[in-house]
């Protein structure tokens, strides 16, 4: 069992170090981070599940809205924990967590009282949503230079995050095998979607996004959130989903086949999975994603010519964007405290973008590769009939394979996601140190 209070130190110290650095350039003397205020539905007196403001998970793993951090250099960061007396929604006590060593931790019942210790704390940078409630201070409301700096520190994960991170892939796997036995014996989407929060042993509102279990043609549908009751016995599933812990995601997909499934379409996602892993095994330090991604395109493009679905050569396949409509979007994105991390266009810490390649406008990462970068490595290969429509109009008429390609829609398609972080001299694969395959 890893030593969390000695992981979590460390991350401490990287945080207040960096901080210091950022409050000094930029010449504020505290940052000041909320947890978040409820959103509720408009017209409705329904608040949406409670997501708190990412910025105050990276410092602090306490759940909740309207709780504080105050960070000033060489002092011990505060916590101004709002824990009312509650009949109508429990009021959880703090109890005592493991990282609670690490704050100077002041309780309030009373939200007025609480901000109006909110003070003295010279020039202040606030980060969060409580813009209304504090709306009488003269602070400096979500100061770019300070947000930018704080993503580019997200995208580097101590070793805490990996912790946080490899924990929520044993969830995910877990849920991803008992989903697998659940498709294997006949279960509609709605079932497996059961087979899997079961298993992860929590409830939808705490998984990191809704699952995506597709059976059959829905593979297609990228972000296909139906859960199919009457639909049962696929021959191919999709599953998207992933698990939380301490507030880190983990972002896993697999494809799976029933035996009788179009045998075209197993060697496909025979190919695919090696592309995958063979995509994974050449990542290291120093290189480009969106030149990861392009070679993505040119691994599945030669899968397409080899599996008779292209007729023209390897390198036309991918030079004239015939690997477009199968593969439509990017090859992945960073993972942290959200799914889809911060800072994957940023060039520097100060928030400049990193240029997007105009072949690919979904990329989501379009930066340099660096150690202590965590992110998701997805290729796919789909059936979508409305990409293929246009070169099925025109042009690409003697290029694609239009009856083995109808033949193969019914199935959907294969998308294949790992996690990986990048280490000093390669990578480590997150996901399958839990879920081999
Ligand atoms: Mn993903």
């Amino acid at each position: 069992m890893a030593d969390l209070n000695a992981l979590f130190r460390e991350h401490i110290q990287i945080r207040e170090s960096s901080a210091s650095e950022v409050l000094s350039k930029t010449g504020y003397d505290c940052l000041v981070i909320s947890s978040g205020r409820p959103f509720t539905y408009f017209a409705d007196d329904n608040d949406a599940p409670f997501h708190t403001v990412p910025h105050f998970n990276h410092w602090c793993p306490l759940g909740g809205a309207h709780h504080f951090l105050i960070i000033r250099p060489g002092r011990k960061v505060s916590l101004y924990r709002y824990s009312p007396e509650d009949f109508w929604y429990e009021q959880k006590p703090l109890g005592d967590p493991f990282w609670t060593p690490f704050f100077d931790i002041k309780e309030f019942s009373n939200l007025e009282t609480l901000k109006e210790s909110l003070k003295d704390f010279g020039k202040v940078a606030y980060i969060g949503n409580e813009l209304d409630f504090l709306s009488d201070k003269d602070w400096a409301m979500n100061p770019e230079p300070i947000t930018k700096h704080l993503d580019w520190t997200r995208s580097f994960k101590s070793n805490y995050e990996i912790h946080c991170i490899l924990e929520a892939e044993k969830l995910g796997a877990s849920g991803h095998r008992a989903s697998r036995e659940a498709f294997l014996s006949g279960a509609s989407e709605l079932e497996i979607h059961h087979a899997f929060v079961r298993a992860v042993g929590c409830t939808d509102d705490d998984l990191p996004y809704t699952t995506i279990v597709a059976l059959n043609e829905k593979g297609a549908t990228l972000h296909y959130h139906g859960k199919r009751a009457e639909i049962h016995k696929g021959s191919v599933l999709l599953l998207d989903a992933g698990a939380k812990w301490n507030g880190y995601a983990s972002d896993i997909t697999r494809t799976h086949v029933s035996p009788s499934c179009h045998e075209r379409f197993q060697s496909l996602l025979k190919g695919m999975e090696k592309i995958q892993q063979d995509l994974c095994q050449s990542l290291k330090p120093g290189m480009h994603y969106a030149d990861f991604h392009h070679d993505a395109h040119v691994r599945i493009g030669q899968l397409l010519v080899e599996q008779n679905l292209l007729n023209c050569s390897m390198d036309e396949a991918h030079t004239k964007g015939y690997t477009m409509p199968f593969f439509p979007h990017g090859l992945g994105h960073h993972l942290g405290l959200q799914v889809h991390d911060v800072a994957g266009k940023q060039l520097t810490p100060q928030g400049d973008a990193a240029p997007q390649p105009s072949a690919h406008p979904y990329l989501r990462t379009t930066r340099k590769i660096e150690e202590g970068h965590v992110f998701t490595v997805e290729p796919g290969l789909y059936f979508i009939p409305m990409l293929l429509r246009k070169y099925r109009d025109n042009g690409g008429a003697n290029i694609f394979n239009w009856k083995l390609i109808d033949e193969l829609t019914p199935l959907g398609g294969i998308r294949i996601e790992d996690n990986v972080l990048i280490t000093k001299s390669g990578h480590r694969n997150l996901t399958r140190e839990h879920l081999p395959n």
